[in-house]
């Protein structure tokens, strides 16, 4: 179906996962859909973040739509995780076969988006590499990505520096030269373990600036050929089937019900057999390891052993196994060679809470201590405003001209993490308050479109004009939300990102809905077989307000 440029039935903002599958699902319904994608290319947050490195911290397969076994049955993946190449190359696949990149509109940035009631519908401001346009549609889907956009931080002297800045989820189309140059890496989250190693071996120097290290775990990544991935096919239903009923969305082993339960040499054969698998495996060992602080701790403390094992240089060490944050309370990151690339004579760490910085230079960065650090470069992989943070950077205005920067001053307040009170017909996909960043953020994606596709073609089938919570259902998911955060060693970390610690000013509130994927998709399946209790289907003349 062809659409007309001013009339539409539904925006989708973002063409990353979630709003390439939108599309094709209202492609499929036969809506007058346009996604409107601020990158030059498809992806989303995996067309930014093109640093050294860049992968995916989930197995390939599992990081992959399920929606079309023959979609499934057709792509082959060629490594366990997938690099950012190939994850574009995937999604530029999934685009093509549903044929429908007509309908991707991209160097389009999404600035506004305003609710005019008489028509009962959006007005959505893009912005475009040469013009300004206003489209309209009934329907709103923001899949504008859970961690889009960066933060960086705000130190003196950054402007005077006269070498190159680079941050690693806005990294440049033409690949800077890096080689021989003298590096500082901000940041050792998933971004800057990955990129480190990488970096280091082409730097004349690197230097890593450590604030909060994270836990490590090797990620065990290796080439898959054609057959080895097509025999993995072969079990790839009843695969999907366990990480269905995953927390996580993806399934690992469990060894027991709880880990300072367990014997000392039982806890040392589960532990040491999840490092030795890779990946995030280590945090599902013992089933009470995100609840407990005491279980949680025995295994903190085996990583930081872990780490003291690999780093020779016993202050760097000292540095990158200084977390005082339970281990998962943060995003347990998985490496290629992270701690052994501290062993070459080229690459230092510093302990910012040691030694905090006083101010950037032209020449580099000058820590409080006196010592000059003198670069070429700086990359910061310092995290993202995640979760509202890509929200909000739209102007949206809901009913009564009530924006939602002043709706969410407070914190995200949703229903489902899918829709706010006073917005009708706008709907996210992975937003805040779902279990977007706790979960494969692939297999949330595939929850909310199948949900909010129904919907959408429900609505249209019975003549609903509006649709939109009511406020006592988003009160009560928002106690939800927060109750069941409440339970886990998260709220121990209250200055992570996970809390929008990260970002000055930002309000303190657990981002997403830590009840995991099994128990948000009966959540969805009780609300649809209900006809869609806790929201307010309206008709023409009929109100949708409380
Ligand atoms: P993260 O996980 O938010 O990591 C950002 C890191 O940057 C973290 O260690 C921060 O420490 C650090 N940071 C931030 N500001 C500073 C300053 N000013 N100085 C030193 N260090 C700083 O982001 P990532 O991009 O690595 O990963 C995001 C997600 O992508 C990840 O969860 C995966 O899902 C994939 P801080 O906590 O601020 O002390």
């Amino acid at each position: 179906m062809h659409e007309g440029t001013g009339e539409l039935d539904l925006v989708i903002v973002g063409a990353g996962f979630a709003g390439i599958h939108m599309l094709q699902r209202a492609r499929a319904d036969g809506l007058r859909a346009r996604v409107y994608e601020r990158g030059a290319g498809i992806g989303g947050t995996w067309y930014w973040n093109r640093y050294p490195g860049a992968r995916c911290d989930f197995d390939s397969f599992d990081y992959s739509y399920e929606f079309d076994p023959e979609l499934e049955r057709e792509w082959v993946w060629s490594e366990r995780y997938p690099s950012q190449p190939e994850i574009l190359r995937y999604l530029d696949h999934v685009v093509d076969r549903y044929g429908i990149r007509d309908g991707i509109q991209l160097n389009a940035t999404v600035t506004a988006a305003r609710w005019d009631e008489a028509s009962g519908r959006w007005v959505v401001t893009v912005d475009g590499a040469a013009e300004r346009e206003t489209v309209t549609a009934k329907w709103l889907v923001l899949a504008v990505g859970a961690l889009s956009r960066p933060q960086l931080p705000d130190y003196d002297g950054l402007d005077d520096f006269a070498g190159l800045q680079l941050v690693a989820g806005d990294w440049p189309e033409t690949e800077p030269d890096l080689a021989g140059k003298r590096i500082a890496v901000m940041g050792t989250g998933s971004s800057g373990v990955q990129v480190i190693p990488p970096l280091a071996q082409i730097a004349e120097r690197l230097t890593v600036l450590v604030r909060t290290p994270s836990y490590v775990v090797p990620a065990r990544n290796h080439p898959v050929s054609t057959a080895e991935y097509q025999e993995l096919l072969v079990g790839g239903a009843e695969r999907r089937e366990r990480n269905r009923n995953a927390p996580l969305g993806v399934h690992f082993p469990s060894y027991g019900p709880s880990a300072k339960a367990a014997s000392a040499d039982e806890r040392e054969a589960a532990f040491q057999s999840a490092w030795d698998a890779g990946g995030s495996a280590i945090l599902s060992t013992f089933d009470d390891l995100l609840v407990d602080v005491e279980s949680n701790e025995l295994l903190a403390e085996w990583l930081r052993a872990k780490a003291r094992g690999i780093v020779r240089d016993p202050a760097i060490a000292a540095t990158l196994t200084s977390q005082t944050y339970p281990v998962g309370a943060r995003r347990i990151v998985i490496d290629t060679d992270f701690y052994e690339t501290f062993n070459r004579d080229d690459v230092d760490a510093v302990d910012l809470n040691a030694t905090p910085i006083a101010r950037f230079t032209r020449d580099g960065v000058r820590l409080a201590d006196g010592r000059e650090i003198p670069l070429d470069a700086i990359v910061f992989a310092t995290g993202y405003d995640a979760g509202t943070g890509p929200i909000l950077a739209i102007d949206i205005v809901g009913r009564d001209g009530r924006g939602l920067r002043e709706a969410w001053a407070g914190g995200p307040a949703t229903h489902l993490g899918i829709q706010v009170v006073g917005f009708p017909n706008l709907f996210m996909i992975s937003g805040p308050q779902s279990p977007s960043i706790m979960a494969n953020v692939v297999k949330a994606i595939e929850q909310h479109v199948p949900f909010l596709a129904d919907l959408i073609a429900h609505a249209e089938a019975h003549g609903v004009r509006t649709v939109e919570p009511e406020p006592a259902a988003a009160a009560d998911w928002g106690a939800q939300v927060d109750g069941i955060a409440q339970i886990l060693v998260h709220s121990r970390a209250t200055g992570s990102w996970y809390f929008g610690a990260n970002v000055p000013g930002k309000p303190n509130a657990f981002l997403a809905y830590a009840g995991g994927i099994p128990a948000y998709r009966n959540v969805l399946a009780d609300v649809e077989a209900s006809g869609y209790e806790g929201f307010v289907l309206a008709k023409a003349g009929e109100t949708s307000e409380g």
